[in-house]
């Protein structure tokens, strides 16, 4: 039951373990990219809005299975978008694994950027994983994962309190596992992450039903004492849930067909999704989600995003039925039980461009 549990939040990516030899996108290109730099302009739903155009300078934090390999595959493949490093931890896979395909996956895109090694076990002391879904290297065990590379030296909380300080007001992260990274720097440097522009994080079950238990989403679950720090925090947060990436965004078989058709990085995806599918067809299902990379794309495609509600978010800590659970207070309603005088900083969406969703990752890869 945990695996289906699991499933719907694992959904979709690949990665590869592959190197690509040529340099092709990683963000801002840099002098010495910008020779081979050969990335095409991703499809975006509104590609005309100005932010489309401005670099963004993120970290993404990842406990890299399948799924996330893929959104950092498509955020490496954005011209407007520079990866400062990339902080992994354990949730889909153990830390060590976490690092190693994140790297092959940054590999594969031609993306050099560092990745730094974090939490190796929750707040609590407990280790999740989802093996059962991601296989047992988190890449549907499909020989992909060789990097050259090996992490940097340096630990990832560090790396993102002394990167946040290093570029005040500028620097996003996008969160696609568990908070734990996240929760430690806020405990280390609560000041310093006050400078943070905005985090993205892929969590919740959002307004619909959770993954890991009726209410509750994996990577909450995983280390709910975490995301309940990260949301008390005051940060300016924007939470993607299970319900955004649910229906019409999932990926259709052929669509796979597609992916494996597009190029080598293509197929790394698809290879790592073997897994997923599997997992997916044996609990009835014929398409798979892929919360991680939908969740990239939030972040990083102006006007992909059709929908958010500000809101006061909760997240249940209690030993109970509802534990993980994140309940979200919207701004401007009454409620007949609570008072309303809640900080709305919690900006949940609500609703994505889901048509566009593969269309766009697609064209990402060419
Ligand atoms: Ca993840």
């Amino acid at each position: 039951m945990k695996r289906k549990k699991q499933l719907k939040q694992l959904a979709a990516a690949v990665l590869t373990a592959a190197v690509c030899a040529s340099l092709c996108a990683c963000g801002a290109p840099s002098a010495t990219q910008q020779a081979t730099t050969a990335a095409p302009t991703a499809v975006t739903a509104t590609p005309d809005e100005p932010a489309a155009r401005e670099p963004r300078k993120v970290i993404i934090d990842s406990d890299t299975g399948a799924d996330d390999a893929s959104a950092l595959i498509l955020a490496a493949k954005q011209e407007n978008v520079e990866i400062l490093g990339v902080t992994v931890l354990v949730g889909n896979v153990d830390l060590e694994q976490s690092a190693k395909n994140a790297l092959a996956a940054l590999e594969i895109a031609g993306c050099d950027a560092p990745v730094y090694k974090g939490a190796a076990e929750t707040f609590n002391g407990t280790v999740t994983n989802a093996y059962s879904v991601f296989g047992n290297d988190g890449m549907g065990d499909a020989d992909l994962i060789h990097p050259k590379k090996q992490a940097a030296e340096g630990d990832a909380v560090d790396f993102i309190i002394d990167t946040i300080n290093s570029h005040p007001g500028e620097v996003e992260i996008i969160a696609l596992g568990p908070a734990t990274n996240i929760a430690n720097a806020i405990q280390r440097a609560p000041d310093d992450m006050k400078k943070v522009k905005r985090i993205w994080s892929m969590g919740t079950a959002g307004l619909g039903p959770g993954n890991a238990s009726p209410v509750a989403e994996f990577n909450v679950y995983s280390d709910a004492d975490a995301y309940k720090i990260m949301l008390d925090a005051g940060l300016p947060v924007t939470v993607i849930g299970l319900d955004v990436c649910d229906g019409e965004a999932q990926w259709t078989d052929a669509q796979f067909v597609q992916l494996e058709a597009q190029n080598e990085t293509g197929r790394f995806v698809a290879k790592s999704f073997g897994k997923i599918r599997e997992f997916y067809k044996n609990n009835g299902n014929e398409d798979v989600m892929n919360c991680d990379a939908l969740a990239m794309m939030c972040a990083l495609y102006p006007g992909f995003v059709k929908g958010t509600i500000n809101t006061y978010a909760s997240c249940i800590t209690d030993a109970s039925e509802a534990n993980s659970q994140v309940i979200f207070y919207k701004e401007g309603f009454t409620y007949d039980a609570v008072k309303n005088d809640y900080d709305y900083k919690t900006v949940l969406v609500t609703e994505a461009d889901k048509g566009a969703f593969f269309t766009n990752y697609l064209a990402a890869l060419q």
